[in-house]
């Protein structure tokens, strides 16, 4: 272990000689909760910054994705010069070569803005937060409605395409590498029973507009300030051309569920209606003529897709050996999965609800 730590600490000097700051005396945490990267806060005396060290198997296309990133700072920065975008952007370091993205050994690594004074939240706490989460979520798609899609890398291929993760998990079933099918199977056969409910988003999604979209719009993924107030969209590693409803999806499942994502006590779980609301009346709202009456109905099978698409993942993943999502206990992905799956039933369940409430 003491090993593995002193490798990681040679392996950031290494990094930080790429860049022309001060890094001689630095501090060193780990930051946040993520299940990819490995993300470090680094505070000298005069700055504080974020380091990432990129998952180079989950994400290939790592020179794509710091290049996206660039991009779409680049846009939104725009955007918040004239005014279209009030939320702050948090710039990628250049190394001295100009880099946004550094190779060093086998590994990828950049360095971001820290935005000074901010943090993340793991729960949505009042009706006045969620409506603060879906209003920035929305300004973020909103800033980037007329950024160019072609001009940005697709980092992961059919990442929330339903008929994709459903032939993945028919692959890990199918070789069952681990041997852990057995305590599962109720789980599987219960995703494959829900044909119809994929024909519905297979159906949905072909009629929907193609945006420059999160893709990943988990609670966690927002920086807040003072007063719990969002003040950044962070982790745009998979954004790219999709569609509204996914990134609404992922914020009802991280901030509709009383549980978190891995909580086991899913004999608990309940939806938090009133944030729902609050969700999809200021979604909707900030989006003001530039959503359609189509992708105001297809948000609703969001908030049932995402539950279900990541619920999928995570079980694929268990069944394969825990090869993608980090996990920290064992059976950690089937927890998640078993929580997801749960959380896809309660809002199939409140669906009727759920109508009237985005009224
Ligand atoms: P992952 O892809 O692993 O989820 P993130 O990019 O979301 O990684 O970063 C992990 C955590 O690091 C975030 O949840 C947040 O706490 C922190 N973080 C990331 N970027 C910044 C930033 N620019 N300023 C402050 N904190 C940040
Ligand atoms: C991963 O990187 P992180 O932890 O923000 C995953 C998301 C899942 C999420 C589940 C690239 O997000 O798709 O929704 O875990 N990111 C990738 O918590 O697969
Ligand atoms: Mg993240």
């Amino acid at each position: 272990m003491e090993n593995k730590v002193a490798s990681l600490h040679t392996d950031i000097d290494t990094v930080l000689n790429n860049y022309d700051f001060d890094f001689s005396k630095v501090e060193i945490t780990t930051l946040g909760n993520g299940h990819i990267n490995n993300t470090y806060k680094l505070i000298t005396p005069d700055f504080e910054f974020v380091l990432q060290q990129i998952n180079h198997d989950i994400f290939p296309k790592t020179v794509e994705l710091s290049s996206n990133a660039q991009k779409i700072n680049l846009h939104l920065l725009a955007q918040k010069k004239t005014g279209n975008y009030p939320l702050t952007v948090p710039g990628q370091v250049l190394s001295k070569t100009g880099e946004t993205c550094l190779k060093i050994g086998a590994n990828y690594w950049r360095l971001m803005e820290f935005i000074s004074g901010s943090y993340t939240l793991e729960e949505v706490e009042s009706v006045e937060q969620a409506a603060l989460v879906a209003t920035a979520f929305a300004q973020f798609s909103c800033a980037l409605s007329d950024f160019p899609a072609n001009d940005i890398a697709v980092i992961i291929k059919d990442f929330h395409d339903i008929s994709f993760r459903m032939a993945q998990l028919k692959a890990a079933v199918e070789n069952n590498h681990q041997d852990r099918l057995a305590d599962c199977q109720a789980l599987v056969n219960f995703c494959f029973g829900q044909q119809k409910f994929i024909d519905h988003v297979i159906d949905i999604s072909k009629k929907l507009p193609l945006h420059v979209t999160h893709n990943d719009t988990k609670i966690n993924n927002l920086l807040f300030t003072t007063g719990d107030k969002p003040c950044a969209v962070i982790d745009l590693d998979t954004c790219m051309p999709g569609l509204l409803m996914h990134d609404f999806g992922d914020m009802v499942r991280t901030c509709c569920s009383n549980l978190a994502e891995d909580d086991t006590s899913t004999d608990k779980m309940f939806l938090k209606l009133d944030i729902f609301e609050a969700l999809i009346q200021n979604y909707q709202n900030a989006f003001g003529d530039k959503i359609t009456a189509l992708e105001k109905e297809s948000l609703i099978v969001g908030a049932k897709l995402l539950p279900f698409i990541i619920g999928t993942r995570f079980l694929t993943d268990h069944l394969n050996g825990d090869n993608y999502f980090q996990v920290s206990r064992e059976n950690h992905n089937l927890d998640r999965a078993i929580s997801q799956v749960q959380l896809f039933n309660l809002v199939c369940e409140a669906e009727p609800e759920l109508v009237k409430l985005a009224q």
